[in-house]
């Protein structure tokens, strides 16, 4: 990687425009918009659909390519002078039930003002780059999520998510399905086929760059995850004549499991991440005795060996608290930790600087696509700085200026990148 910014970086990064980033911001943040000022564009719905529709009709205005693979992964095509592996940059469109404006849609977008400046500064590449949307990064509609990004990387095949059954009871296969034959005159690709080096843009999604008062991030590395379910059975029964001595409660053995994985999960260093977001009573009724307690297990660390030992742990504990209801662990989904590579990162630091702004090195407590994306071709990202670091929240928000800063520097990058050659 040669020292300093090539003049095609600087003129692709001097081509951003901030303004048209962010109005392109906020007409998606009215896609499913919240009236609490969030946003709610859950993977595969109509709001996602919506979105995906307005994002073609912005690429097909500048004559760009558009084409979706079997996973419904959105690209937009810039052509280059080669036909090589393409450099792609993008993250995902599809939000939490109650999420931001800038959660993944930021990095979509921000790749498609970098396609935008290219061709208003009429700057040619050696190979194609490519904006991408991967499809269900959130799982918080079908639950482990990644899943366009884990199915195009050949993390696991497209198959194995098709049967999951949404929180809403719609199987993904049909979602899927639905989101496909929303855009028959979207040329269709083949899932995968590898890429020259990837870049995501993100928000930090945590309060570091706001607080050391820098503008980006060069992201070292992901925390690895467990995701899981536990399902705790009991004897319904009426809440009023049947005696607390004779009851299989099945929310009191769920409260007895969880206070237990609370014990199991301690960590005085404050560096393991344990959430029980979901929790389904059937038959949920205030004067039956509950027969069924689902409930959820997010847990990330970043050491591997730490996840694998307490993740061993889970199911003797919460069999042993839930007693006497039966306590049975579904596993979902787990990712080892993940390491950016260093040219790569070294790549995004260096751009930010010969543009002048603050960086720093940050290592991911959120997991992402490029986590995925990385088992396949050279990838990094970077974050710019979001309020109080605030996300998954309504109040999400990132500023014009630091959008537009991170949008210039992965316009940098991506030119960069897009005509070295990385091992
Ligand atoms: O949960 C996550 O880490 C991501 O923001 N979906
Ligand atoms: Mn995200
Ligand atoms: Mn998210």
């Amino acid at each position: 990687m040669s020292n300093g910014l090539s003049e095609q970086a600087r003129a692709a990064a001097a081509a951003v425009d901030g303004e048209r980033l962010w109005s392109r911001l906020m007409a998606m943040a009215a896609i499913g918009a919240r009236a609490d000022g969030g946003v709610c564009r859950q993977a595969l719905t109509r709001e996602d659909r919506d979105a995906r529709a307005v994002l073609t009709g912005w690429a097909r205005a500048r004559g760009l390519r558009v084409s979706v693979d079997a996973a419904a992964n959105l690209f937009v095509t810039r052509p280059g002078a080669r036909d090589l592996p393409p450099l792609l940059i993008g993250s995902h469109m599809d939000s939490q039930p109650a999420g931001g404006r800038f959660d993944g849609i930021y990095g979509v977008l921000a790749a498609f003002e970098v396609l935008e400046a290219l061709e208003d500064a009429g700057l040619g590449t050696g190979r194609p780059i490519e904006m991408v949307a991967w499809t269900n990064e959130e799982g918080g509609r079908f639950p482990c999520g990644c899943t366009g990004s884990m199915s195009w990387s050949g993390e696991a095949p497209l198959e194995n998510f098709l049967d999951v059954v949404g929180a809403d009871g719609v199987v993904l296969r049909d979602a899927l399905a639905e989101t496909l034959a929303a855009s028959p005159d979207i040329e269709r690709r083949g899932l995968g086929g590898g890429a020259h080096a990837y870049i995501e843009a993100h928000i930090e999604q945590g309060p570091v760059l706001e607080r050391e008062g820098l503008a980006i991030a060069a992201v070292t590395s992901i925390q690895g995850f467990r995701m899981s379910h536990v399902t705790v059975t009991g004897t319904p029964g009426h809440a009023g004549t049947t005696p607390m001595a004779a009851r299989r409660d099945a929310v009191q053995g769920a409260l007895r499991a969880i206070a237990a994985l609370n014990e199991l999960m301690a960590d005085p260093s404050d560096t393991v991440r344990f959430t029980v977001g979901c929790i389904d009573v059937e038959p949920n009724s205030p004067n039956t005795i509950p027969a069924r307690a689902r409930f959820s297990i997010d847990f990330r660390h970043p050491e591997e060996a730490v996840l694998e030992a307490r993740y061993a742990r889970i199911e003797a504990a919460v069999r042993a608290a839930a007693a006497p209801c039966d306590a049975d662990l579904e596993h979902e989904s787990s990712m080892s930790p993940g390491v950016f590579p260093a040219p790569v990162v070294a790549a995004i630091e260096a751009a930010a600087r010969d543009l002048g702004l603050p960086a720093m090195r940050l290592p991911s407590g959120a997991f992402h696509d490029a986590l995925f994306i990385a088992r396949a071709c050279p990838a990094g990202m970077l974050f710019i700085p979001c309020k109080a670091g605030l996300s998954h929240h309504p109040d999400e928000y990132a500023t014009p200026q630091d959008c537009e800063a991170g949008a210039r520097v992965l316009a940098a990058t991506a030119m960069q990148l897009a005509e070295a050659t990385l091992s």
